[in-house]
């Protein structure tokens, strides 16, 4: 098993809020390779930081690389042959609606035949295909370490839920519209095969791009908004993109492409999470203020936060509680797994335990309940 670990530095717990607040003056992307950057300054430098980062050649040795490309062409009969009969979400680039692309399923096999046309008539884009939930022994690819602390999918595992893991298959020109990841989590994508743009908007500089009634372009164009900070990255292939929590981002691929990316929460963004779970539910609560007073107000509000957000504040509980409870027992069991292949360090599984009492506490000062017998167990483990 792989151990991730941080330096003991981390247990200066004090300047908890400044890390989260830090921005970043110098809006430039580094790149490096995975040989050259340590789990532990991965986290220090990019994820504590929130900005983003290139991380190059990563998927030279996985599996797909070898099976799902041959003479530097996607391999068409051997994704048919292995995948022709599952059923995979596909977005129509070209049908908007709602301010969204169409979204339809089809065989795999069928979207393959599209792909392989010399002459498309359409622009069809296969995303959020949970591969690896479906073929959970299929080992296509391997996560890479500094991309190992993983909550989201830690969680969805130990529940038998449904997970946050991707693939995607476009066609050169195919796009996915101007959004920020659910729940404020990060991602990391890594294209298999292809080439990627993505566009970039530090937090908040999206709010110069809505319109008067505060809806956001479905793809921002530099023509119509000089002036706007932003940052354009090419992805080449092999290349993984780490996304940071609550950016902005739209992609291009500008090759025919496939990619693999993770949806991803951890000690280092939980309270970005926690902040805009809260900030969707004051908004819904003002928005149906008039309905204070009667007894559904409540579960009306978390029924729209459900679905405006994703997940509920049972929900959010019931994962922190999970992953308190998870590192409680690691704390003594040494050997105990975590997500994939990884289990964790003594100061890892102390950080991890430090945001969740931060939210935790967070969560009681707003009255929506945390049992306290938990709270102080926490506390005693952190402050001993
Ligand atoms: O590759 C794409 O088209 C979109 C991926 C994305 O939005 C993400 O990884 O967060
Ligand atoms: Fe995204």
């Amino acid at each position: 098993m792989d151990v991730l670990e941080i330096d003991n530095s981390f247990k200066e717990f004090k300047t908890i809020e400044e890390v989260e607040l830090k921005q970043c003056e110098e809006w430039s992307v580094s790149e490096m390779t995975l040989k050259e950057i340590e789990y532990n300054t991965f986290f220090e430098q990019f994820m504590l930081r929130n900005v983003p980062c290139i991380l190059k050649n990563v998927s030279f040795n996985w599996e797909c690389s070898k099976k799902w490309i041959l003479r530097n062409q996607i391999n068409y009969e051997y994704l048919i042959e292995s995948y022709g009969d599952l059923v995979v979400p596909v977005a129509d680039c070209n049908k908007i609606s709602y301010n969204s692309q169409c979204k339809c399923e089809m065989k795999m096999k069928d979207f393959i035949h599209y792909l392989r046309k010399s002459e498309r008539t359409q622009l069809l884009y296969l995303k959020d295909w949970h591969l690896k939930n479906v073929r959970p022994t299929d080992n296509f690819y391997e996560v890479p370490k500094v991309f190992g602390l993983d909550w989201l999918n830690e969680y969805a595992q130990d529940n038998n839920e449904d997970d946050f893991r991707f693939v995607y298959i476009g066609p050169q020109n195919s796009w996915t519209p101007l959004h920020s990841d659910v729940y404020s989590s990060y991602s990391w994508s890594v294209n298999v095969f292809g080439r990627k743009e993505w566009t970039l908007f530090p937090p908040g500089e999206e709010r110069k791009l809505k319109d008067s009634l505060g809806n956001l372009p479905l793809m921002y164009n530099e023509k119509s908004f000089p002036n706007i900070q932003h940052l354009k990255i090419i992805q080449e292939s092999g290349d993984a993109i780490f996304v940071p929590s609550g950016w902005y981002h739209q992609v291009v691929n500008l090759q025919d492409t496939i990619s693999i990316n993770h949806n991803w929460i951890n000690s280092c963004n939980i309270v970005f999470m926690w902040k805009s779970l809260h900030e969707n539910l004051l908004t819904i609560e003002n928005e149906i203020e008039h309905l204070k007073d009667t007894p559904e107000f409540h579960d009306q509000c978390q029924l729209i936060l459900k679905s405006l957000f994703g997940i509920d504040l049972e929900r959010f509980k019931k994962f922190i509680i999970h992953i308190a409870q998870k590192r409680l027992h690691q704390l003594e069991e040494k050997s105990l797994k975590s997500f994939d292949r990884f289990s964790l360090g003594k100061n890892q599984i102390l950080f991890d335990l430090n945001k969740i009492h931060f939210v935790m506490n967070k969560l009681n000062l707003e009255n929506y309940k945390i049992h306290n017998d938990l709270l102080s167990i926490i506390q005693k483990k952190l402050f001993k």
